[in-house]
């Protein structure tokens, strides 16, 4: 990836955290970016309109007919692909949960200056496409590659540097991780806001590594250097360490918040009696959904867990919920079959990565 100096290099630094009201900047975020509409999580696929999107900078409009894909740098076998040339390889559907990294920033404090997600940047779509790996070796790295990078169609500036959105992944991560060349969502080609004509989805990742508009794969022998993989995605306490790279998803629950809203505020109302509270878990690297508990004021509750679509989709669960008049916090806590369990406060880091605190929400209950 090039890191072109121009005369706005440098202009306009990251502010790195914020604390208090949101700024008019982070609302202007948040309305380019919107997120899943928790009720739809009643089906088991996310509707296309209904998943959450995260883009960096501006969509590019891209034709089908001529887009390329090029297989370049250390390959002894370089070559470019067509969409066409795309289509007519061995197809495979596979529902995958994507999750931004950012996702539950608001509740760290202070915040990261950033997109200002609550819980809802997550959604389970189907995705159709052909496997990378047998690609890559195709296109045959020589013996001293280390790692392949991914370049999206996208440009612009973060931090005073310009770059185009990208990222990498190891010989190892992609001969283990069952990467897709992606060139439709739920059954219909991609929309542009999902990366048309072409991205891939890095299943069991966090959503930064589905690189969207995707134009070059190229091969490196030394490890890329480019801005979304080196100066963000990493977990730090201060600005100044190198910090762990983002990669996996943790353990997650979310809820169909139960009742009726308001319109205003969005706090639940309902009325007392049995109510059927549901939603859905997942981890990450095809890690399966062990339990999932629904805590009242401290009680929790084992609900029941379905399987999932597949090993990188999320499972349904459900509980049933005796609700007494009063107000009340519901919370889901899910446990994967590794032990991994949902911490109810969570990890605080300077960019508000991979936050996997429970999901709480307030409901009343009257008559
Ligand atoms: N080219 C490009 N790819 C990208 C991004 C981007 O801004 N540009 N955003 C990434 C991030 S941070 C996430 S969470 C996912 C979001 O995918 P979606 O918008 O299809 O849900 O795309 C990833 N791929
Ligand atoms: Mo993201």
């Amino acid at each position: 990836m090039e890191r072109l100096n121009d005369i706005f290099t440098g202009n306009i630094p990251r502010r790195e955290t914020e604390t208090g009201l949101y700024s008019e900047i982070e609302v202007g975020l948040a309305n380019r970016n919107h997120g899943l509409l928790l009720e739809t999580m009643a089906a088991d696929t996310t509707p296309v309109g209904a998943h959450y999107l995260l883009n960096h900078f501006d969509i590019p409009i891209l034709g089908a007919e001529r887009h390329r894909l090029s297989f370049t740098g250390a390959f002894a076998n370089p070559f470019e692909l067509s969409l066409g040339d795309i289509n007519t390889l061995p197809q495979s559907t596979m529902p995958v949960v994507l999750e931004c990294a950012g996702n539950g920033r608001r509740g760290m404090e202070p915040r990261s200056h950033s997109m200002p997600w609550g819980v809802e940047a997550a959604g389970c779509a189907e995705w159709t496409g052909t496997p990378l790996w047998p690609l890559i070796e195709k296109a045959a790295p020589t013996a001293d590659v280390v790692e392949v990078s991914f370049t999206g169609a996208d440009e612009g500036y973060d931090d005073g540097i310009r770059h185009h959105y990208g990222r990498a992944l190891t010989l190892d991560e992609l001969r283990q991780l069952d990467v897709l060349l992606v060139t439709r969502m739920n059954g219909v080609p991609l929309l542009p806001q999902h990366g048309a004509p072409l991205r891939i989805i890095v299943p069991g990742w966090y959503g930064m590594a589905s690189v969207k508009w995707l134009t070059e794969i190229r091969a490196l022998t030394k490890p890329y250097e480019g801005f979304q993989q080196i100066e963000t995605y990493r977990f730090r306490q201060t600005p100044d360490e190198p910090g762990d790279p983002v990669s996996t998803m943790r353990v997650k629950s979310l809820m169909i918040p139960p009742g009726v809203p308001d319109w205003q505020t969005r706090v639940r109302l309902l009325r007392p009696g049995k109510v059927t509270v549901m939603g859905r878990a997942w981890s990450g690297n095809g890690v399966p959904i062990q339990s999932v508990a629904l805590g009242v004021s401290g009680e929790w509750t084992e609900a029941e867990v379905s399987p999932a679509a597949g090993p990188y989709a999320w499972s349904r669960w459900q509980c049933e919920w005796l609700a007494a008049p009063g107000e009340h916090t519901l919370e889901c806590r899910a446990t994967d079959a590794k032990g991994s369990t949902q911490p109810q406060i969570p990890e605080w880091n300077l960019s508000g990565f991979a936050n996997n605190a429970t999901h709480k929400v307030r409901v009343l209950v009257a008559e």
